[in-house]
C-alpha cells in the first residue's frame, strides 16, 4: 500500500498542530480546547455538535446552539481561522421552495457539506416526530429547505460529497422517538434528493463495550485512495448514563455500503474535563472535518459534553493504516456482500 491521500482539495489555512510527542494514539485533541465555551451568543445557552466548511478564503459554520429557553436551533457563524467564531445571536430562518418561512420547531445536530457548488445542510428536526431536516444555501444568506427526505424516526443524516454512480448518498440512523436505545447506520440513494431508495444496513453496532448500544455517523466521508473514511460515533450504556466515543470505518469507494474496516477500539472517548464534564457529560461527538489534499491533515471538530465545541487532530495515512491493522468487522455489517 502506498501513502494513502486525501482525494480533495486543499486546504492550506486550515487549523493544525502536530502530534504531541507523548501521544500514543492516532487522533489528538487541540491544547486550546474547547474553542467554544459556555453562553457564547446571548441566546445561546451552549454550543456544541456543529460543522464547518471554507468559503470564500475563510471558514463559515452552522451551529446547534441550545437557547436558555431549552430549545435547540441552528446559528450561522464566521471565522477567519476556523477556531475563533462570530456566530450571529438570532437563529437561522430557513424558507421553503416557493420562498414562504418554514422554520423549525427545533433544530439540532447539524452536517454540512458541499456538492456541486452548493452548500446542503442536514439536521434533526421536528417533522411529526424526530426526523432528518434537509437544506441548501449558495450564499449562507438566503436558507431554502428541501424535501425531509425520511419518515421519522431518524437521525444523524449525512450526506456524501459527490455523487456514487450518479446518485446522491445519504447515511442515516434510524431510531425512536426518545434517547433511543439502539442504532444501526443505514445507507440510502437519491438521483435528486427527493425520491429515496436502495436502502442498505452499511454498520451495525455491537463489539466491544463503546459501540455496544448505538452507532451514528459523524462529519460527510471524506474520500481517500483506500476508501470513504468515516468517523462515527458509538454509544454505551452504564449506571451513570450513556457515553459517546468515536472511532472510524473505511468504506468502499464505489459500494459504499460496504465496509472494508472498522475500528475495534475507540479513537477518541471522554476523558478531558470538557468531555466529561458538562451538561451531558462524557460526550464526544464529531459533526465535521476540514481537510487538507496536499499534506493529509484533518481536523475533527465534535460537541463534548453537549456544551463546547473541541477539535482534533489527525493525518490521513497514519489514521487510515491503523484503521486497517486494529479493525474488526462484525456479522451484521455489509450484509448485502455476504
Ligand atoms: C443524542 C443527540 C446528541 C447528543 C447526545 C448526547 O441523542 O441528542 O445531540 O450529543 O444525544 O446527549
Amino acid at each position: 500500500m502506498g501513502k494513502v491521500t486525501i482525494i480533495g482539495e486543499n486546504l492550506p489555512n486550515m487549523p493544525w498542530q502536530e502530534k504531541p510527542e507523548d501521544c500514543k494514539s492516532v487522533v489528538w485533541r487541540h491544547r486550546e480546547n474547547p474553542i467554544i465555551d459556555w453562553e457564547p451568543t446571548e441566546k445561546s445557552s451552549r454550543i456544541f455538535n456543529s460543522a464547518v466548511i471554507p468559503y470564500q478564503n475563510e471558514f463559515v459554520g452552522i451551529f446547534r446552539s441550545d437557547h436558555k429557553d431549552g430549545i435547540p436551533q441552528l446559528h450561522f457563524g464566521r471565522s477567519k481561522d476556523a477556531l475563533h467564531w462570530e456566530i450571529e445571536n438570532e437563529e437561522i430562518h430557513w424558507v421553503d421552495q416557493s420562498g414562504k418561512p418554514y422554520d423549525p420547531v427545533y433544530a439540532y445536530d447539524p452536517r454540512l457539506i458541499k456538492i456541486e457548488n452548493k452548500y446542503y445542510i442536514e439536521w434533526c428536526t421536528d417533522f411529526g416526530g424526530a426526523a432528518l431536516g434537509l437544506g441548501v444555501t449558495e450564499d449562507f444568506k438566503t436558507f431554502t429547505r428541501l424535501e425531509n427526505p425520511f419518515i421519522p424516526f431518524n437521525r444523524n443524516g449525512v450526506l456524501f460529497p459527490r455523487k456514487v454512480n450518479g446518485n446522491f448518498l445519504m447515511l442515516s440512523r434510524p431510531s425512536d422517538s426518545g434517547h433511543t436505545p439502539f442504532g444501526d447506520i443505514f445507507l440510502s440513494e437519491s438521483p435528486d434528493l427527493i425520491y429515496w431508495g436502495k436502502h442498505r444496513r452499511v454498520m451495525t453496532k455491537g463489539g466491544g463495550w463503546w459501540q455496544n448500544l448505538k452507532i451514528g455517523s459523524g462529519p460527510a466521508p471524506i474520500e481517500t485512495s483506500e476508501g470513504w473514511l468515516l468517523f462515527y460515533h458509538g454509544v454505551c450504556g452504564t449506571c451513570n448514563g450513556y457515553v459517546y466515543s468515536f472511532g472510524a470505518a473505511i468504506l468502499d469507494s464505489n459500494h459504499p455500503s460496504k465496509v472494508l474496516y472498522r475500528t475495534r477500539d475507540y479513537l477518541m472517548t471522554p476523558q478531558k474535563e470538557y468531555e466529561t464534564t458538562g451538561f451531558v457529560p462524557n460526550v464526544v461527538f464529531p459533526c465535521s472535518t476540514l481537510c487538507d489534499a496536499a499534506t493529509g491533515r484533518i481536523a475533527i471538530y465534535y460537541g463534548s459534553a453537549d456544551t463546547y465545541v473541541s477539535v482534533a487532530y489527525a493525518e490521513v495515512d497514519e489514521l487510515v493504516r491503523y484503521i486497517k491493522a486494529n479493525s474488526r468487522l462484525l456479522d451484521g455489517d455489509s450484509i448485502e456482500y455476504r
